[in-house]
């Protein structure tokens, strides 16, 4: 029976794995993208399932004004006491990127945030601050009943090293307090950029885990240990546990941030980040997604991939476990039930009710006309990952702009700056037309509409099919079963972390979804009554 890499498909990384009893569960990192973190549940480590999106209200978290690419980077999941810990980072402010060889002052905001739940899919407590002072928190439960929140340390002083290594302190678990002083207690090897860290103990020794490398091409998990919690921790003799680096064969690039579980027979496996590039071109169009694979403790007391290369597998072999053989998503909701549907999110904001609603008009998604596409705040797009290199997106749509300022379609979106997006908008005749809009890194800063046609009266039907690194769009009347394709095709690969202006985050991946603006302030709606998203490879 096979496991197949990556578990989690489009954008899913910074995984953190914790079993309770027979059952696995996988948080993985949202972004910007609202409600916040992301659980998937699983009994064999080979089929995952959607469970749950914690952070659910504007008291655990508010995005409005946070930067693309900002917002929740890499929960920590982990259970003691009976409950479930699930610690997290609102990144307010990117500031300066440390690409590039940057040593500029680097000023950043993160606020890090313990919420806890008898439930892995109940109802999240109300979050207790923790820290500010780096990213990447996460929790490690001593056998002495103690526990401690690592995180890494940020150094925003021009010359100094900007990921200054890990800290440790106390917490108690009832209340979230921390306790004591932190402590530095590792400052990372020449690989550099410490991330990620996550702490485990076994056979007497602690072994601290972190990424490393940055989350592109250099990216790694790196070990070190130690007989006391404090330290001193001593590298992994190997170098890197595991990585794609300087390993050009590798489907699963981008190899780092991992964790660690045990199965109940006491096999350990490693959960981890990768990207897999479009084959013809360098960019990552699905963003980082989640893999898993077996390690093995050594008699030296270090750990190893199963086959000691330090390589991501593709495929895993494991006995009793059915076989994933991946069918492709085909998935069409009618938006017949007052709840969104599980694969959709929307951006930053808590208060949904204010972009959209299932009941307004029972058996339509109504989106309401608010703020531009590439807002920070009150932006009404609903939209879900793009999970394979290639698929079609369908949808219908009732829109009757009354100006030039209010639009309404199906959007491939990946940021503010990067997004092809069919829209149905009024031309200054007053003709209805559909416009396809681009915003293209490099190009203009902002939308231009690069192609547009008469829209025939009614309800309309538009499609995109995204093939690899090309996307071509159409529509036709709802009634009409013959499609209109502009003319042409599109570029798909600029969805990408690797399409970007310098110096911006860019840690997310594509989307597909349906967006609504109204710059007039009138709040038109659009209503939208299914959504069809078909995988095609
Ligand atoms: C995350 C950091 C990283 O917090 O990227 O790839 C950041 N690793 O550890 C955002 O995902």
């Amino acid at each position: 029976m096979t496991i197949r890499n990556p578990i989690l498909r489009g954008l899913n990384p910074d995984p953190s794995i914790v079993r309770v009893g027979d059952d696995y569960y996988i948080a993985t990192s949202t972004f910007e993208w609202f409600p916040g973190v992301q659980i998937h549940h699983s009994r064999d480590l080979a089929n995952w399932d959607f469970v749950a999106r914690p952070l659910t209200r504007a008291s655990q978290l508010d995005m409005r004004g946070n930067p693309d690419s900002c917002g929740i980077w890499a929960p920590d999941l982990s259970y003691a006491g009976g409950r479930f810990h699930l610690l997290y980072t609102d990144v307010k402010r990117y500031g300066r990127t440390t690409v590039n060889g940057d040593k500029g002052t680097s000023f950043r905001d993160f606020h890090n945030y313990w919420v806890w739940s008898d439930r892995i899919d109940g109802e999240w407590s109300d979050p207790v601050l923790l820290n500010s002072s780096g990213f990447d928190p996460a929790l490690f439960h001593d056998d002495d009943g103690r526990s401690w929140v690592l995180n890494m340390l940020w150094d925003h002083r021009p010359g100094h090293q900007r990921f200054a290594g890990v800290l440790l302190q106390e917490m108690d678990l009832r209340t979230g307090q921390l306790i004591g002083e932190r402590k530095l207690v590792f400052k990372g090897t020449p690989l550099g950029f410490t991330e990620g860290p996550h702490l485990y103990k076994r056979n007497g020794w602690y072994h601290l885990l972190v990424a490393e490398g940055g989350t592109e091409r250099n990216h790694a998990v790196v070990m070190a240990r130690s007989r006391s919690l404090l330290g001193p921790y001593e590298v992994h003799p190997d170098g890197a546990v595991l990585t794609s680096k300087g390993k050009p064969g590798v489907e699963l690039a981008r190899a780092g941030h991992g964790d660690l579980v045990e199965t109940p027979s006491g096999e350990t496996w490693m959960v981890y980040l990768c990207g897999r590039p479009l084959r013809g071109a360098d960019r990552c169009v699905l963003g980082r997604e989640t893999a898993i694979q077996p390690m093995r403790w050594g008699d030296d007391d270090w750990l190893r991939t199963a086959d000691g290369s330090g390589t991501p597998m593709l495929e895993i072999e494991r006995q009793g476990v059915a076989d994933t053989l991946r069918v492709p998503v085909d998935e069409r909701h009618e938006f017949d039930s007052p709840a969104l549907p599980g694969p959709f999110q929307w951006l930053r904001t808590p208060y949904p009710e204010q972009l959209f609603s299932l009941t307004d008009r029972p058996g339509y998604l109504r989106l309401v006309g608010r703020e531009s596409i590439g807002s920070r705040f009150t932006q009404s797009l609903v939209a879900r990952r793009q999970q394979a290199f290639r698929y079609t997106a369908e949808t219908l749509v009732e829109f009757s702009p009354w100006n030039f300022q209010q639009a309404a379609g199906l959007i491939c979106y990946y940021n503010g700056s990067k997004y092809h997006f069919l829209q149905i908008a009024l031309a200054d005749n007053g003709e209805r037309q559909v416009q396809l809009l681009s915003a293209i890194p490099g190009s203009e800063e902002c939308g231009n509409v690069v192609q547009s046609a008469p829209a025939p009266p009614g309800a309309l039907a538009l499609r995109v099919d995204v093939h690899d690194e090309t996307a071509r769009f159409a529509f036709r009347p709802a009634e009409s079963e013959d499609w209109c394709w502009l003319r042409g095709s599109f570029d798909a690969s600029i969805l990408s972390d690797e399409v970007t202006r310098p110096g911006f985050p860019n840690f997310t991946g594509a989307f597909v979804g349906m967006a609504c603006y109204d710059l007039s302030g009138a709040k038109m709606p659009a209503d939208f009554a299914y959504f069809h998203y078909r995988e095609t490879e």
